[in-house]
């Protein structure tokens, strides 16, 4: 990445701002800054520094919990990752604090103007309706379909250590992320909803797909903490690169490499090891002055990320929209002002959208974007149901909508979406007739 304090590495409990290199999960492993996942490493969090300390603020948040708070039973997190391993959509709804539903009790909030900062925290569960594999689920995740990959233990393909030996994986799997194959979904355009409702203070997300950009979110309300693939650069040195140039080297099997120190060049995607973007700082301020946090779709188990989620006030509700339990949802009971709703995403989206009474407004803000942000898609219907993740067959639909073709790259997306620049109200007032996004 381009050298600011900050990377990535899955979960450890450090407050998001002093640790800021990408960490894996402590429940997996715990690593240091510039080290990578190792899968030798022993699992259980208690036996490491990081663990310790983990449970230690676990145990007095519990404490703190126990105290404050009557809740309803939940579900313990075996029971939830039985059900959803199961393949069952459980029907469990639990809210931290009321018998209400968590959804219902979060709509009335918003309903009451109680919500004017809302901050999302986003992974890739948000996407996998637009037909990107998430990284964990059982199955159908990234990390469960890598052999064609040939990576000794999944997360190397998102190493920087290993990129640097042999970037070909990584390369591999570019192919088939590169931003252009896939469209934004229902849950991305509640997201823009919040904005255009002058609720949204911030999106975090991780993911690298650039759809929130896509659908509309202006780039002042979004912050790409594991980077995207809108710009690129050296490995080594961080001499940025022309993103475009990279595409195509990297889709036609080529090595993009730097004028400066011929060194690897590769999209500032955020690896394992490498610092965040300087706009993940932006959470110092935003979290504080939250006064509601919804976490979708992700499994908290990447750090420094996965803390910022602990950071805002303790008084301030948190709404989980997940398959499953995930991080402090884990724990029972709830904290006060936690609830989640735990189901498929997409549908607990719509229904949330429901309780708010913005059903029509998604649909119509929905067919609008769409109609801008894709002149290419709305004339060929033969591209409007492309939303399959296809590792080999995403690199070959690139020429119909690759390097040039307007709303193709990300830099293109952001100039016909409209979503860096481009008001609600511009938006608002122009009208189409058909929608490509997804679910
Ligand atoms: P993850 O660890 O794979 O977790 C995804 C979470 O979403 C899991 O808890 C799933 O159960 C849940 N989920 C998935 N689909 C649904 C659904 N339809 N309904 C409800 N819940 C669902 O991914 P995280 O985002 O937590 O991990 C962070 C990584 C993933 C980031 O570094 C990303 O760069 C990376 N990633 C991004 C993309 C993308 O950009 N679309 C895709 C794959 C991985």
């Amino acid at each position: 990445m381009n050298g600011s304090e900050s990377s990535w590495d899955e979960k450890a409990s450090q407050p998001p701002d002093s640790r800021t290199s990408l960490r894996s999960s402590s429940r997996t492993r715990t690593r240091t800054r510039h080290s990578d996942p190792d899968p030798a490493e022993p699992q259980d969090p208690g036996q490491s520094l990081h663990g310790k300390q983990r449970r230690r603020n676990l145990d007095s948040a519990l404490a703190e919990d126990l105290s404050q708070i009557s809740v309803d039973a939940v579900p313990t997190s075996k029971e939830k990752r039985s059900r959803s391993s199961s393949g069952a959509v459980p029907s469990c709804r639990s809210s931290g604090s009321t018998s209400r539903s968590g959804l219902s009790s979060v709509a009335r909030l918003v309903k009451l103007g109680r919500c004017k900062n809302v901050v999302v925290v986003a992974g890739a569960g948000i996407s996998t309706a637009s037909g990107i594999p998430d990284f964990r689920t059982p199955g159908t995740g990234l990390y469960a379909n890598l052999e064609k990959y040939n990576v000794p233990y999944p997360e190397a393909i998102f190493n920087i250590d290993f990129f640097s030996n042999d970037p070909q994986p990584f390369f591999l799997l570019a192919k088939a992320l590169y931003p252009g194959a896939h469209r934004p979904n229902y849950i991305h355009y509640f997201i823009r909803m919040l904005h255009h409702k002058g609720l949204l203070r911030r999106v975090y997300t991780q993911n690298i797909d650039g759809l929130e950009k896509l659908c509309g979110v202006p780039d002042d309300k979004l912050v790409e903490a594991h980077g995207s693939f809108a710009t690129a650069s050296c490995h080594l040195c961080y001499t940025p690169y022309p993103s475009e140039e990279a595409k195509r080297a990297i889709m036609n099997d080529s090595i993009p490499t730097c004028s400066f120190c011929a060194a690897t060049v590769k999209p500032d995607v955020v690896f394992f090891g490498e610092d965040l973007p300087q706009k993940y700082f932006l959470h110092t301020e935003d979290f504080p002055k939250a006064d509601l946090l919804i976490i979708m779709g992700t499994s908290l188990q990447i750090e420094p990320f996965a803390s910022l989620v602990n950071t805002v006030r303790s008084t301030v509700p948190r709404l989980l929209l997940n398959r499953h339990a995930v991080g402090p949802f884990e724990r029972v009971p709830l904290r006060r002002g936690d609830h989640m709703e735990l189901g498929d995403l997409a549908e607990t989206v719509r229904r949330f959208a429901k309780l708010l009474g913005w059903s029509g407004e998604i649909e119509e803000l929905m067919k609008r974007q769409e109609l801008l942000s894709l002149p290419a898609l709305v004339t060929s219907p033969s591209s409007q149901s492309t939303q399959t993740f296809r590792p080999d067959a995403a690199a070959a639909s690139e020429p119909e909508r690759g390097a040039g073709t307007p709303g193709s790259g990300p830099r293109d997306q952001r100039g016909a979406g409209s979503g860096g620049e481009d008001t609600d109200s511009e938006t608002d007032s122009k009208s189409s007739t058909s929608s490509n996004a997804s679910k």
